[in-house]
């Protein structure tokens, strides 16, 4: 039985596959210090689903499985916390969530962006050194993003790039173009994990994963308690789920500027499955090895389109809206990017249209009558970095 630490298990992705693994047989310990809550109500803003204290959550889980997920509550930015953890449950693999991880949050102003670089990059610092310090072999699955690359106007291979310069040859990092503070803290995150592989010997596989969507997961199903967040909000809220949410309350589609921009796209039992995928097939000690992790891509023009005709579907009349962008991106470009290596492992991907109706607007459906409109317009501007939000945006913990 694998022992992993799933570090931001209170969190999105790190919930579901904390059940995942859970029921997959593994012996698991989440490690959160909850900041996310804290940062949602800093904010304003809350998941449309509700979603129930950690206590409540495990204990359920525990009710309806007969199994146990441990719990740590804690800081990745206290070493002494950290480092007691990772030395008293000695894992085979840590799952590394816990980050600060939307874009707009990070542009917000000054201080956000320092917040976010610095518990992104030195939380993921400290964890490096507790497993070089206490278990050296344990093998580092750690979230990247895809928007690490940005969108440039060539393929973008799985991490490193075959360069041939003045007649010589080497196979180097692929460049890097992020869009925001927080896709650079995972560029800057990407560089130490590498650096340490090289120096200490550690083993890693960074996940670039694209914008996960659903709410549903096998396990979340389990019991009303389990259910998974849903965010809509313009600073936590992706674009896919907010265009769910806006359809079912009869808002128009706020697709940014031209809606040419193209993401990587995955299903949140996609997510699970890759992270199982990849503890399943380590890489060799000294290795840093990089997996794309999604499945499919769309434009934001074509995410818009697909709930249209979906919401149709359910008796909506979705209308589309061209809003001013607040970011600053390409809005019609060239991408293409390789995502070969977790299905040659096995994966076998869920798609969008299979999933819209019934796992997105569905639940936003359901859950309407708790939107907050005050969320729905984007807030944060990306030329104009300033402590603007028209709600409290005082940070809780400041650097
Ligand atoms: P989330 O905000 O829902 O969860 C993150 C969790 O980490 C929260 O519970 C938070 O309390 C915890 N956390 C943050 N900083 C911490 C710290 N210093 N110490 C302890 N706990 C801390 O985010 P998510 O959507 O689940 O994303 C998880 C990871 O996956 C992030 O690293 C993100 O960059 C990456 N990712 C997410 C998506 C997506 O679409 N959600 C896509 C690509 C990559
Ligand atoms: N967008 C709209 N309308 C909206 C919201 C966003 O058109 O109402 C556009 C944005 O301008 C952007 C695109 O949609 O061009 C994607 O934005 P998003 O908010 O859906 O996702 P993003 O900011 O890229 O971030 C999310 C997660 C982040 C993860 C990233 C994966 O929040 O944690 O790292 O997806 S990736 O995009 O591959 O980098």
């Amino acid at each position: 039985m694998n022992r992993v630490l799933v570090l931001g298990g209170d969190g999105y992705c790190g919930w579901a596959t904390a059940l995942h693994l859970s029921n997959a047989g593994c012996d698991v310990r989440i490690v959160d210090s909850l900041a996310r809550r804290e940062w949602d109500q800093s904010l304003g803003i809350a998941s449309l689903t509700p979603i129930r204290s950690m206590e409540r959550r495990l204990d359920v889980w525990n009710e309806v499985s007969g199994k146990t997920i441990g719990f740590e509550n804690g800081d990745l930015l206290d070493y002494d916390f950290l480092s007691s953890v990772v030395s008293d449950f000695r894992p085979d693999a840590i799952v590394h969530f816990a980050e600060q991880r939307s874009a707009p949050f990070s542009m917000i102003d000054r201080e956000h962006a320092v917040f976010t670089q610095h518990n992104n990059v030195i939380g993921n610092l400290n964890l490096l050194f507790a497993i070089k310090e206490y278990v050296p072999e344990c093998h580092l699955v750690k979230l990247g993003t895809m928007g690490e690359y940005g969108t440039p106007n060539i393929d973008i291979e799985e991490g490193f790039l075959e360069v041939e310069h003045n007649g010589r040859k080497d196979r180097l990092p692929f460049p890097k173009l992020p869009g925001s503070f927080y896709h650079l803290s995972k560029v800057h995150d990407s560089h130490n994990i590498h650096f340490t592989s090289r120096v200490w010997g550690l083993r890693a596989t960074d996940l670039n994963q694209g914008v996960v969507y659903g709410t549903v997961t096998p396990e979340s199903e389990m019991a009303p308690e389990l259910v998974n967040r849903l965010d809509y909000d313009d600073v936590f809220g992706t674009a896919l789920n907010r265009f769910c949410v806006q359809a079912a309350i009869g808002h128009k589609l706020t697709v940014y500027g031209q809606g040419g921009q193209t993401r990587g796209y995955l299903d949140i039992r996609d997510t699970v499955r890759c992270i199982e995928i990849a503890i399943d097939n380590p890489p060799e000690i000294g290795e840093y090895r990089v997996f794309n992790q999604f499945t499919e891509q769309f434009s934001v023009s074509e995410l818009a389109k697909l709930v249209q005709s979906a919401g149709a579907e359910l008796g909506l009349n979705v209308e589309i809206e061209n809003v001013p962008n607040p970011r600053v991106e390409l809005e019609a470009h060239y991408y293409n990017a390789k995502h070969t290596a977790l299905v040659e492992l096995g994966l076998k991907p869920h798609f969008l249209s299979d999933s819209l109706i019934d796992s997105l607007i569905a639940i936003a459906v359901q859950f309407k009558g708790d939107v907050d409109l005050g969320t729905i317009a984007p807030r944060v501007d990306w030329r104009n970095p300033s402590n603007a939000l028209p709600r409290g945006s005082a940070m809780v913990s400041t650097v």
